[in-house]
Parts: C-alpha cells; sequence; structure tokens
C-alpha cells in the first residue's frame, strides 16, 4: 500500500514510518519538525540522541534499500498539505501530526489556543484536502483515550446503544476529556464523523492509551535510527518518565494519590495496530472508533512495577506523592473495552519485568543525558497562567522568587506537614540516588 505518514519524525509517527517500510509499503512522512523546536522552547531534551530527520532517512535507505519519501511542511498549511497527498497518492494517511502533551496545552492562553488551533485545522484541512484530491484515501487518525475521561461505567470503543424514554439508539459514546489537548481531539472526532457522513470519506479513529517504550526491531538497527524518549514534565509520558527517574535515582513522581487509571500499550503494539487499521480499511462513509491500548494500569501500580523491577537491577527506588497539578480523579472505576484490534489479529506486548528492565535498560544507557531539574511538574491546571522559569533560569531577582514560589508548590509535604525548600528537594533526590 502507498501510506502517508502525517508527523513522521515524532515519537509514534517515527516508528510506524519505518515499520511499514519493512512490511514492503510505499511511504512518505510529512513533518514540519515543530517537534523538535518545543523541545527548544521547554529547554528539554529527548533522553535518546535523535539525528536529523534526513540522516535518519538516509540510513534507512543505506540499511534497507527502501526509500521513504519525505515532504517538509506544516499541515494547516493547506496548499502543502493538499499538494502533498496529491503528489504522493495515498492508499491510507495516518495522521499523527499534532500538538500532543496534555500539559503544554495547559500552560497559558497562548498555548491552549496553539493546540487547539494546530490540531483542530490540521485535520480539517486532511478531511478537505483527501475530499479534494484522494476521496477513497483511508484516514487512520490518532486520537485518544482521554476523550472519554474516566465515567462510573465501562467505556465502550466509540460508541453506546442508549435507551432513553422507550426508544433505543447508539450514538458516539460521551466525551469528558480532561485538558485543552485531549478537548482537541474531541473536536476532531467529531469533525471526522461530519465529514464521513457528508462526503463518504472513510476513517478509522484510533483512540490510542499512553505509549511506552523506544525500541521496534526497526529502529534498534542502528543508532541513526533511535527514536525519541521524552521524559520531561510536559512530553514525558508516566511509565517512560518513572523508569528514567529509576535510573536516575529520583523519586517517582505520583501526582496525587496515584489511582489514576489509564490504558497503556507498548510502542511495538502502536506501530502493529496502524498496519493492521491500514490493512483492514473502513467503509465509505464509516467513521470506525478502535481503543487503541492492551493493558489499564493506575499510576500507583506502575510506580510500584518500576520500583519491583528497579530492584531487581540493583537501583533503589523511592516514591514521592506530588500534590496533583492536573485536575483529575485521583480514584476511580475504570474498565475501557479494547477488543477491536485483538480481534483483528493483534498479539499484544505485555508489560512484564523482562521489558521493564529493557525500558531501563535505556534509561540506564543514556543516564548521563539525563537532566533532573525537567521532572518536576510545573504546570498548574487551575491556573489560567502558569509561568514555567525555573529559579536558575530566572534572570531578575523579583523573577527568581516568583519561579521559587512555583516550584515550592510542588514539593512533597515532610511529615511534620511543611513542605520542603527547593534546597531540601534537590537533597531529596541526591538521597535517594545508589
Ligand atoms: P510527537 O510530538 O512525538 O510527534 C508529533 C509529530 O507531528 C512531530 O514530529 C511534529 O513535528 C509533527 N507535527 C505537529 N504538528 C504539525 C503540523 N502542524 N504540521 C506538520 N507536522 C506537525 O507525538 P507522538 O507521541 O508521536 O504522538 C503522535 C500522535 O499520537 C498524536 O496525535 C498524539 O495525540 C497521539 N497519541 C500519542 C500518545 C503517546 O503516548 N505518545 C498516546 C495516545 C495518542
Ligand atoms: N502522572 C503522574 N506522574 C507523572 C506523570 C503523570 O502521576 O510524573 C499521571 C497523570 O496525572 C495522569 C497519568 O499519569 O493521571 C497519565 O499522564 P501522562 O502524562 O502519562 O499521559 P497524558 O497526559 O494522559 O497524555 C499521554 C500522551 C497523549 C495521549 C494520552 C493517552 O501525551 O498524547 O493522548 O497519553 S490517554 O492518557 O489515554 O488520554
Amino acid at each position: 500500500m502507498r501510506i502517508a505518514v502525517l508527523g513522521g519524525d515524532g515519537y509514534c509517527g517515527w516508528a510506524t514510518a519505518l515499520y511499514l517500510s519493512k512490511k514492503g509499503h510505499t511511504i512518505a512522512i510529512a513533518d514540519n519538525f515543530i517537534r523538535r523546536q518545543w523541545d527548544h522552547e521547554l529547554g528539554a531534551q529527548t533522553l535518546t540522541p535523535i539525528r536529523p530527520l534526513s540522516d535518519r532517512l538516509k540510513a534507512w535507505q543505506e540499511l534497507t534499500g527502501n526509500r521513504i519519501e519525505l515532504f517538509v511542511g506544516d499541515v494547516t498549511d493547506y496548499e502543502f498539505l493538499s499538494s502533498a497527498i496529491k503528489a504522493f497518492e495515498p492508499d491510507a494517511v495516518v495522521h499523527f501530526a499534532e500538538q500532543r502533551a496534555a500539559p503544554y496545552s495547559m500552560i497559558d492562553r497562548k498555548h491552549a489556543v496553539f493546540t487547539q488551533v494546530n490540531n483542530v485545522v490540521g485535520t480539517l484541512n486532511l478531511l478537505f484536502a483527501l475530499r479534494e484530491v484522494q476521496p477513497d484515501c483511508h484516514l487512520v487518525k490518532l486520537g485518544t483515550m482521554g476523550e472519554y475521561g474516566t465515567p462510573n461505567f465501562d467505556i465502550e470503543e466509540g460508541y453506546i446503544t442508549i435507551e432513553h424514554n422507550g426508544r433505543k439508539d447508539t450514538v458516539p459514546y460521551p466525551k469528558q476529556p480532561g485538558s485543552f489537548y485531549h478537548l482537541s481531539k474531541v473536536h476532531d472526532s467529531h469533525n471526522i464523523m461530519f465529514a464521513c457522513k457528508i462526503w463518504g470519506l472513510r476513517a478509522t479513529d484510533l483512540n490510542q492509551g499512553v505509549v511506552y517504550g523506544t525500541m521496534t526491531d526497526e529502529v534498534a538497527l542502528d543508532d541513526a535510527l533511535i527514536n525519541r524518549f521524552d521524559y520531561d514534565e510536559i512530553f514525558g509520558t508516566v511509565l517512560n518518565r518513572f523508569c528514567v527517574q529509576a535510573a536516575n535515582g529520583t523519586p517517582l513522581t505520583v501526582y496525587g494519590k496515584g489511582g489514576q487509571t489509564r490504558g497503556f500499550l507498548d510502542i511495538r503494539d502502536t506501530v502493529r495496530c496502524i498496519e493492521i487499521a491500514c490493512l483492514n480499511p473502513a467503509e465509505p462513509r464509516e467513521f470506525r472508533v478502535f481503543n487503541q491500548f492492551t493493558e489499564q494500569f493506575s499510576v500507583l501500580d506502575l510506580a510500584r512495577m518500576v520500583q519491583a523491577a528497579g530492584k531487581q537491577m540493583g537501583l533503589e527506588v523511592s516514591v514521592v506523592h506530588l500534590p496533583d497539578p492536573r485536575v483529575e480523579s485521583e480514584e476511580h472505576y475504570y474498565n475501557a473495552k479494547h477488543s477491536k484490534l485483538i480481534d483483528l489479529g493483534l498479539k499484544p506486548h505485555f508489560l512484564s519485568d523482562s521489558l521493564l528492565d529493557s525500558l531501563m535498560n535505556i534509561a540506564v544507557r543514556y543516564r548521563d543525558r539525563i537532566d533532573a531539574s525537567s521532572m518536576m511538574p510545573r504546570v498548574n491546571w487551575r491556573k489560567a497562567n502558569n509561568d514555567r522559569r525555573t529559579p536558575e533560569k530566572a534572570a531578575t531577582v523579583a523573577e527568581k522568587l516568583e519561579a521559587e514560589t512555583v516550584v515550592r508548590e510542588f514539593l512533597p509535604v515532610k511529615n511534620d506537614g511543611n513542605r520542603r525548600t527547593a534546597r531540601g528537594a534537590k537533597s531529596l533526590a541526591g538521597t535517594a540516588k545508589r
């Protein structure tokens, strides 16, 4: 098949592009490299040293003989996007090209607006481009399990049948997203469903859970192909962060009680799920929804598993409960269905001790690159304007005092009820070091 991967320089997109290329599909990547700019903006970097995309593509071609075509541009630019679709003529478009960090979208008004414009406009442009130049192409869109929130009953795959006042209908499952980012995905879902209905487009919305890991068979082929591994407070997802924190001897940052339960999957399953969706396209006019995760865990479950795996590796791993910077239920019911991809042939990789071990081995391998100052959460959902400056980076005395206050708000509470000082937090991390 001819498959276009939008956002192919990112964490999921890069691994997917290589996997599909290895499987014999003809692949094109479109990306504007904005993810690399966000690293500069946030003063953060991936744990793994990733190469420029042009170097990665060259290395892939040298190693496998497979050429991946590259379109550099912004999907919110309609002329760029429609001309790329016209030139490549894909059978399927896999759309990863969005701003995907919930904390980034909650920094302030500017970041919330950027996130929703980037995500909603990019997807709308794609719908119009498909309608205009490639109407039979299957859209495989990355959505998120977070669209559903955490309702007090089972989560279905996309739709729910409801009986009300003696009448019955099947309708989209209720959405209760928890950040301006997660809201952007809900807006996308509505726009895609509507476009399928009015224009007869075909689409699969993959409501993906939290992804962990960085290695697939393809990216492991050569250091030049290595994938991102984010662990900072904005882009780092919980299990990846815990593994890096464990390797660094920094306490695992459980937010609140840690009863927050989510669906998780290995990045090797992400790439396979995308292939399954592409090989089994939705029908024209169909807006299909798959819940893409393999296991569900609470944050505290994960912390305990990382602690146990760390112990096996000789690492002493401690856990701190920080006041939750997010507005979310810290204990709740969670049971989400996820059988449709399994029915189509997905064979999950489960989060066994050995996998934790290999995840942590990556963290240990690149331990020298860890910046512990990027671990502490500094985006508070309750504020409309979060100043992310650290005391070290503050330019003036006034800024320094303000930044220290922000850091103090998230320090763990000591047994005597007093918050530790910023200096105390550093020594807390220090004592946990091996
Ligand atoms: P990522 O930030 O690593 O990659 C996104 C890529 O898209 C980047 O290379 C970025 O440069 C590109 N991009 C963003 N906006 C663009 C634009 N306007 N034009 C062109 N390129 C643009 O993110 P990821 O972790 O690979 O996530 C990919 C998708 O999967 C996202 O839509 C995300 O919401 C979804 N998802 C991710 C996870 C996860 O745990 N990582 C979980 C569920 C869903
Ligand atoms: N959490 C902690 N400690 C941390 C980091 C996170 O306790 O150090 C908690 C959060 O409070 C939250 C849970 O872990 O309850 C998950 O947070 P996360 O940052 O790992 O994931 P999230 O913000 O939900 O976003 C990630 C991806 C996003 C994707 C989503 C899938 O960044 O692109 O859409 O996972 S889902 O969670 O199913 O919505």
